[in-house]
This record gives structure tokens, sequence and C-alpha cells, in this order.
């Protein structure tokens, strides 16, 4: 018999809670007990002590699509919702190559070192079914942090739709903010719809540039510009260091012709390098800046329950499409209707309707 669990609704955003730490006697037992598969509750005190190897393996829970861990899972999510703390949530975007792992493991590492915060990097990297891979196999790129006992970092999840992805990223999230890792940092490819969604689960969105990568503001699509919060030219380092920073300038009267956020932020425009360092700490005093601008205007408060909300929502249409994918009835009838929808003897909304009829009729 499960022991009651606290409602998700429950979850007072921005409110600072108390959290107990478990003494160290039961840490040194759960570490014991990690290799089997762990109780319910040794995977919830493992997470709010900070455990990072049974972090991992709640993480791996999460993931997972087996049916009989979904329960165990959610179970543990919802005993982990509300956390202590001032909470910063990041996202990294960037083309490829633009050096966003590197500021990262810059920044990460400035992080536990310069200011003793924990910091965990999380990918939500779409394209990973095709290359099979993730945007942070590469560890190469963050072998300090890494190694850093301050920092956690996960790669995403190789395969699934980026509904699938995103939706493992925020519970990942939440995971590593209840093992007291409060400041997050989410790495995402400047595909498709990774930026929207994204956005949608952090505070700042950081978009890194590159100076001289073609003239006509790369990437500054109007979209982009409306989400971030920063944008910082990387690499103002060696000889580019004045390209950058002509390039900081261009980009900044571009910006000027963009109106403030509602809650009142300007985006600016910085240069940085992940190689020298510097740059590195003025990009997360502009994250401290518009945090403290958000709380003090209430935004904060506003964003989180909007974070929670399209959260719901997520999750909501991820099961929905599953519960659909997996109707057996549907399932016997999809690759007719696929077929003739591609061939044009059925027309796609013909087609729609009639699966959606299949699913609500014997449901
Ligand atoms: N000179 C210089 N090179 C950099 C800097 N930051 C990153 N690089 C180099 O740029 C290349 C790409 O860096 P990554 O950090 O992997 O870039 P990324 O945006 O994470 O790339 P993807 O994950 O493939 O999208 C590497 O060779 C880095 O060494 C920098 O500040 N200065
Ligand atoms: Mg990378």
């Amino acid at each position: 018999m499960p022991e009651p669990i606290d409602s998700a609704l429950s979850v007072q955003p921005g409110v600072e809670q108390p959290s107990a730490l478990p003494p160290a006697g039961m840490l040194k037992r759960l570490r014991q007990r990690r290799r089997r598969r762990l109780t319910r509750r040794e995977y919830i005190d493992g997470v709010l002590a900070g455990d990072r190897a049974i972090l991992g393996q709640a993480i791996t829970l999460v993931e997972s699509a087996r049916p009989e861990d979904a329960e165990l899972a959610e179970d543990i999510l919802e005993q982990c919702l509300p956390r202590p703390g001032r909470l910063i949530r990041v996202g990294i975007t960037g083309v490829p190559g633009v050096g966003k792992s590197s500021v990262i493991e810059a920044l990460g590492t400035w992080l536990t070192h310069e200011r003793g915060e924990k910091v965990a990097v999380l990918a939500v990297d779409p394209s990973s079914q095709i290359s099979r891979g993730s945007i942070l196999g590469d560890k190469t790129r963050m072998a300090k942090l890494a190694n850093d006992p301050g920092a956690f970092i996960r790669p995403s999840p190789s395969g699934g739709s980026l509904g699938g992805v995103a939706r493992r990223t925020r519970e990942t999230m939440l995971l590593c903010e209840a093992a007291g890792y409060h400041n997050i940092i989410v790495e995402t490819v400047g595909v498709g719809q990774s930026e929207t969604t994204v956005r949608s689960m952090v505070d700042f969105f950081l978009l890194l540039m590159l100076a001289g990568a073609g003239d006509e503001l790369q990437g500054m699509k109007r979209g982009i510009m409306e989400m971030t919060d920063l944008i910082a030219i990387n690499k103002a380092d060696g000889g580019n260091r004045a390209a950058c920073e002509r390039a900081r300038r261009e980009y900044q009267s571009a910006l000027d012709l963009f109106a403030s956020s509602p809650d009142g932020w300007m985006t600016s425009v910085v240069t940085c390098s992940a190689h020298t360092g510097e740059g590195i700490a003025g990009i997360w005093e502009q994250v401290l800046k518009h945090h403290a601008k958000l709380q003090s205007s209430g935004a904060l408060d506003r964003l989180r329950r909007e974070q929670v909300k399209s959260w719901m929502y997520e999750l909501i249409e991820y099961g929905l499409r599953e519960q659909f994918r997996n109707h057996s009835a549907v399932r016997a009838r999809l690759p007719e209707c696929e077929q003739n929808v591609a061939q044009g003897r059925l027309s796609p909304f013909r087609a729609a309707e009639r699966l959606l009829e299949i699913y609500r009729e014997s449901k």
C-alpha cells in the first residue's frame, strides 16, 4: 500500500520550504544497498539527501519506458515536488559548434569553484534519434565538469520524440532540484521545436552566437529573439576579440528595435570566451539580475505557475498520444489508413476522423 502522496497541485511556486536530510548513518546504508533495486523510500531519501548515484538511478527509472516502472517513478516525483530555496533554470541554445557545451563547462566550473554552488546540466536533443548519441555524448568538452563533485551532468536519452525527451527533461530537472542542484542548465540544439520546448521549462534563455558567421544576423529569427533574455557572442578570444565586439554592437542595435518583454526585461548582448573565461561571470550576473527582477515584480511566481501548467498539458497530450497509438483497434487499422493517405486514396482529415472514431468507440 503506497503512502499517501501530496497532490502536484499543492506545489507553491516560489515558496521556500525547509528540507530534512537523513542522518549520515542512513546515507551509508543507502549506499550499501545501491546495487539492488531500491525501495520507494530509498529512492526518495537518496534523492533528497543529494546522493548522486541514487539520483542517477531515479532518473533512469523516470526515463524507463516499462509500464511497471511508471507508478513508482510517478510516486517518487510526487515526493520530490515542492523544492526549497532559490531555483535557477537556464536554457542555452545556438547553432552546432557555437560553444554551448564549452560555455556550460566554463560557467558550471565557475559556479562550483567560485561560488560554491551546485549545478546540474541536462540536454534536450531531438536529433539524438538520428545521430544515435547525445549532444552531451562528447563529455570531453565538459571533462572538468564531468569530474566535479558539485556538478551533475545528464545527457538526454537517445531516441524518442521531442515530446518524450522533453517530458523526461522536466522530470529530471525536478529530481536534480530535489537533490540540491538549485542551478539547472539545459543545453538544446537549434532544431525545430526544441527551443520553444526548453523555453517553457526555464526562467532564463541564453542564445550563443558567433561573430562574422553571416552578416544577416544569423539565426536572429524573430521567434527566437522574443524568447531570448541574453545574447552572448562566444569565442571572443585571441584575434577574434575585435570582431566579437563589433558583432556585439551590431546585435545590440538590432535588438533596440525590439520592445522590452512584458516584465520589463531588456535583452542585451555581451561577449564571452569559454576558453579564457572572460565574460563568463558576467553571464551569470545577468541571470541573477533577471531572477531578482522577476522575483520582486511577482513575475517569477507567475512563470512558475505557467511552467507547471504547460507541464501538465504536455503530460496530458503525451498520455493521450500514447493511449491512441497503443490502442489495439487503432493499431490494427493504422497501417492501412496511412497507406491510403500516402497514396491519395483517402484524405488526411477523413483518415484522422475515422481513426479517432475507432478510438472513441472501442475504449
Ligand atoms: N576559440 C574558442 N573556441 C571555442 C570556444 N568555445 C568553444 N570553442 C570551440 O568550438 C568547438 C565547438 O564547441 P562545443 O562546446 O562543442 O560547441 P556546441 O555548441 O556545444 O556544439 P554542439 O553540441 O555540437 O551543438 C570546439 O572545438 C571548442 O573547443 C571559445 O570560447 N573560444
Ligand atoms: Mg554541445
